[in-house]
């Protein structure tokens, strides 16, 4: 008798400013996914251990200068090289809990408010990468972002830029968008984030379609 083939993972990704708590609601995800039995890792991206990532940390860090399409490509350039191996995980049914995505990307160079980097073409230069099958926004006023520990160290940490990063954010919004405040308790938070991704990592397992970026 044929065994049926694997279920594909689920693409879950979590956005938001900076300093939202992101990386730790992302990994406390991670961890629940895998006390259930699901197979789940988290990435984050920028992925700055590849030559393009330590580019990308030159430049966040304020120890290089780059003109501003050269840094939104190569954001982009460090998603399409992890392309192929996203999709080989997916396929083989592994949920992947993206720390920051393409939706960082064009919200991040729209909000430079540069005239020909506008969030069409910046969607454009994406579209061979799969659609999240989630998007978990976590959701925070600039200035409260501000008051955090450690802001203000890299490139994009000011109360101004990161507004207008919140409005980029909100012109992308779709269906698969879930807002969750992420002002409350790391707990807390947490709860309200496992009780919209659980829900879509069991209907991918079920057989969801994996679609395209912005489709
Ligand atoms: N960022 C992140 C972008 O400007 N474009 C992108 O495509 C991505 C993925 O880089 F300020 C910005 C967002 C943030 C910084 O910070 C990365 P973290 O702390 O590694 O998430």
């Amino acid at each position: 008798m044929a065994t049926a083939p694997r279920p594909r993972g689920a693409l879950i990704v979590f956005e938001g400013g900076d300093r939202c708590g992101k990386t730790t609601q992302c990994s406390k995800m991670v961890e629940r996914l895998k006390s259930q039995g699901v197979d789940a890792v988290m990435w984050r991206f920028p992925d700055r251990s590849t030559s393009i990532g330590a580019a990308i940390n030159a430049y966040l860090s304020n120890q290089s200068q780059l003109d501003d399409a050269v840094i939104h490509m190569l954001f982009v350039a460090n998603r399409l090289e992890k392309r192929d191996e996203m999709l080989r995980l997916l396929a083989g049914g592994t949920t992947l809990v993206l720390d920051r995505y393409s939706y960082s990307g064009v919200a991040y160079t729209a909000a430079k408010g540069v005239p020909h980097l506008s969030i069409d073409y910046c969607k454009s230069l994406e579209v061979v990468l799969p659609a999240a099958d989630l998007v978990v926004h976590m959701s925070m006023s600039a200035e409260a972002t501000a008051a955090r520990g450690g802001y203000g160290e890299e490139r994009y940490e000011k109360v101004e830029f990161q507004a207008r990063v919140m409005e980029a954010f909100g012109q992308l919004r779709d269906e698969r968008w879930a807002a969750i405040d992420a002002a409350g308790t790391i707990d807390a938070i947490h709860e309200q984030v496992a009780a919209v991704v659980e829900p879509v990592v069991r209907r991918t397992l079920q057989g969801a379609v994996l679609g395209r970026l912005w489709d």
